[in-house]
């Protein structure tokens, strides 16, 4: 059987983790397109360098040219700009959604039959952009946060609590932004719920809540570490599970942003939900039910994505 083809649309800190990524778990062939021109050629050099020591087989090929995406399987799309200190991912909106167009129309040329996984922010507004100007199935085009989101929870709850990440579950659901909504009912230590947890004095509730707001500014954390960028090792492993449960037809069952169509109280909106991955991409939603607080915590985050899908609109009134 012929090898999986992966295109990396973005070949910056992310774009090139994820082209490292696929090739050392030989999820297919690489193809990282990018505009500025020597930057993908370099990075996949550069990774393809590295097969003979890491002994993986894939093909990787950098680029600048679109038709060379022809036929790929999956796309990742990385392409825009990220946040420096004190920006906020809203503030990437005006830039990032040009960057939409050119690459919604370009996939849509040559991958209409892939399945898309968009990282560039303000994720939610992004994600429904890219479907917009690229007209591919709602199933078909989805965003990663989630996963990274509730990572970010799962790895503070270990540490709390002294336990392998591993037996670690968390829910994360709402828009990628302040707003996000981490559930702590539905998120366990080997199947006990948090406020079990609380009760049985593995934590306080104070802990618990500062934890909460930790996996809120996350992304931030980073950016005012790095000051130069934002988190890529993390985004890029988060989005390669998502691709490896397309491929695999793993039907995983992960958070992500996707097109929700009654459920959630939703009618055809893009926000994070928790979904089922597998061939058919997303091939379910996850219709959980919330109790009153949760569900006031999600429409504000489903308020909040409202509000830069509007702010698209105004700017590109072809969105309509
Ligand atoms: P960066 O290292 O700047 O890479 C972006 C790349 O996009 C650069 O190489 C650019 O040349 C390229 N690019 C710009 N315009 C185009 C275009 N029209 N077509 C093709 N390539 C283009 O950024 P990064 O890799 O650190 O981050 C990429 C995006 O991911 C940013 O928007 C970040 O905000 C976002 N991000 C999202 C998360 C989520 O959890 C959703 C986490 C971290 C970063």
């Amino acid at each position: 059987m012929a090898r999986a083809k992966i295109a990396l649309i973005g070949a910056g800190q992310i774009g090139g983790t994820l082209a490292h990524l696929a090739a050392m778990k030989e999820l297919g062939d690489v193809v990282i397109f990018d505009i500025a021109d020597g930057i993908p050629q370099g990075k996949a050099l550069d990774i393809a360098e590295a097969g003979p020591a890491e002994g993986f087989d894939a093909n990787m090929k950098g680029t600048v040219d679109y038709s060379d995406i022809a036929g790929a399987d999956v796309c990742i799309v990385t392409a825009g700009v990220a946040r420096k200190p004190g920006m906020s991912r809203d503030d990437l909106l005006g830039i990032n959604l040009k960057v939409m167009k050119s690459v919604g129309e370009g996939i849509a040329k040559h991958a209409p039959d892939a399945f898309v996984i968009c990282i560039t922010n303000p994720l939610d507004a992004m994600v429904w952009a890219l479907r917009e100007f690229s007209g591919l199935p709602h199933n078909k085009v989805c965003g990663m946060a989630g996963v990274l989101d509730s990572a970010r929870f799962r790895h503070f709850l270990s540490l709390e609590f002294n336990v392998s990440m591993r037996d670690v579950t968390a829910f994360v659901l709402g828009g990628h932004g302040d707003t996000m909504v981490p559930l702590e009912r539905y998120s366990t230590v080997a199947g006990i719920p948090l406020p079990d947890l609380v009760e049985m004095g593995w934590t306080t509730q104070d802990k618990m809540d500062a934890i909460i707001q930790r996996t809120r500014d996350g992304g931030a954390e980073i950016v005012g570490l790095l000051k130069t960028g934002s988190a890529y090792y993390a985004p890029a492993t988060s989005a390669i599970e998502m691709a490896e449960a397309y491929l695999k037809d793993q039907k995983r069952v992960l958070p992500c942003a996707a097109y929700v169509d009654g459920a959630l109280g939703l009618d055809g909106f893009y926000v994070g939900a928790p979904t089922v991955i597998g061939a058919g991409g997303i091939e379910r939603i996850v219709n959980i039910k919330l109790n009153k607080e949760e569900q006031a915590m999600f429409d504000k985050s489903v308020e909040a994505v409202k509000g830069l899908v509007a702010a698209c609109k105004e700017i590109d009134p072809s969105l309509g």
